[in-house]
């Protein structure tokens, strides 16, 4: 019987472990692991699970064996036992070996994901209503990095694409084979990192900075989501690595700090510029394509009781002092109104508020030059 039981077990394991490797064609399981962290979790996670089944079998088997075996039907007449010493120590000591069991692998692997010393590079990575921003630090390298599905395919106008959702325009860039340590905050309400193949979960929260690690085995490009419910567009913020080999990472960080520079010059050179009302129009209308489209609608609409409307409202045709002020600053009236001062430039936000007093329905004609901008952010 016990041999027999022996067998069984042993075939369930091999199912088991079988049916592990099915599941990892059929993407039912965890994600391909792709860092030392993520493939411990991997690993934890099968451990766990076939100890799991196996107390399964084991305790429903016993039951159910002992239910037939002494059914009333056959005559059995029932046990009058109470407080058997033997069964209640063994209940005690069985699980608590095999729950300490456990506790060791994973708490191991907990420590090894805490442990963010030593890194070979360090990114501050954080979350905004929605997008990501990467920060390297004492490399003077800074980029968000926004969702790059189309409108259309987001509002069925067009048919997904292959990574509908979880595409952006600027990825998070880092070598393969180096410990990357990142600094997870946030910048207004908590979102969290999540980055399934590097076993990376780290929420961002605002007024906290929190770390983690990773080091990526191959190269490759690596998708994941914000984790955490953080409003409107929670799903529309997704996250995107990309692994490149030492020496093309290194390229890629040139090009970034050249790119840096030529934008901060760009700037300076065009902070005293006046521009000319169609000139704005055309650049804000590709701003608040980017940037207002999601909540104030291509129409500017907005949503009614959520978004106000910026055809015709009295922000976009008010006085300019309170434009610039709501976009510079965000809305204290509503949370979802973020503070554009700092992630958008000054001739960005001119541009925005421009296109947003002379289109949409608005002709008030009155033009909105960078340098307003740079006084009232002052
Ligand atoms: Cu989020």
């Amino acid at each position: 019987m016990i041999r027999r039981m022996a067998q069984t077990l042993s075939s369930l394991w091999l199912a088991i472990a079988g049916a592990g490797l099915v599941h990892a064609e059929m993407r039912l399981n965890l994600q391909q692991p792709e860092t030392v962290i993520a493939h411990e979790i991997y690993h934890l996670h099968t451990v766990i699970l076939v100890i799991c089944v196996i107390i399964f079998v084991v305790v429903f088997g016993a039951m159910f064996y002992a239910l037939w075996k002494h059914r009333k039907s056959v005559g059995h007449q029932a046990e009058q036992f109470h407080e058997n010493t033997t069964v209640e120590i063994l209940w005690t000591v069985i699980p608590f070996f095999i729950l300490v069991g456990m506790a060791i692998p994973a708490t191991k692997t907990i420590l090894a994901m805490k442990d963010s010393s030593n890194p070979d590079m360090s990114i501050k990575v954080t979350g905004y209503q929605w997008k990501w921003r990467y920060d390297y630090l004492g490399e003077n390298v800074s980029f968000y990095s926004d969702l790059s599905t189309a409108r259309e395919q987001i509002e069925n106008k067009a048919p997904k694409g292959e990574n509908y959702l979880l595409e952006v325009d600027n990825p998070m860039v880092v070598p393969v084979g180096k410990k990357v340590r990142i600094l997870v905050t946030a910048n207004d309400v908590i979102h969290s990192w999540w980055v399934p193949a590097f076993g990376v979960k780290q929420d961002a929260i605002p007024g906290f900075v929190r770390d983690s690690w990773f080091k990526v085995d191959s190269p490759g490009i690596y998708r994941g989501q914000c984790a955490e419910l953080c409003g409107k567009e929670h799903g529309f913020m997704p996250i995107v690595v990309e692994a490149l080999p030492e020496e093309r990472y290194r390229t890629w960080l040139a090009e970034q700090q050249t790119k840096g520079k030529a934008a901060t010059a760009a700037a300076s050179a065009g902070a005293g510029k006046t521009y000319a009302l169609d000139e704005l129009k055309t650049e804000g209308e590709k701003v608040y394509a980017r940037t207002c489209v999601a909540c104030h609608q291509a129409n500017g609409q907005g949503v009614p009781g959520a978004f106000p409307a910026l055809a015709h409202g009295p922000i976009t045709t008010g006085p300019i002092a309170a434009h610039i002020d709501i976009v510079l600053n965000g809305s204290k009236k509503n949370p979802a109104m973020a503070a554009w001062k700092g992630q958008l430039s000054d001739l960005e936000i001119a541009a925005v508020i421009t296109y947003e007093r002379n289109a949409l329905g608005n002709a008030v004609g009155d033009v909105v030059q960078p340098s307003q901008i740079a006084a009232a952010a002052k």
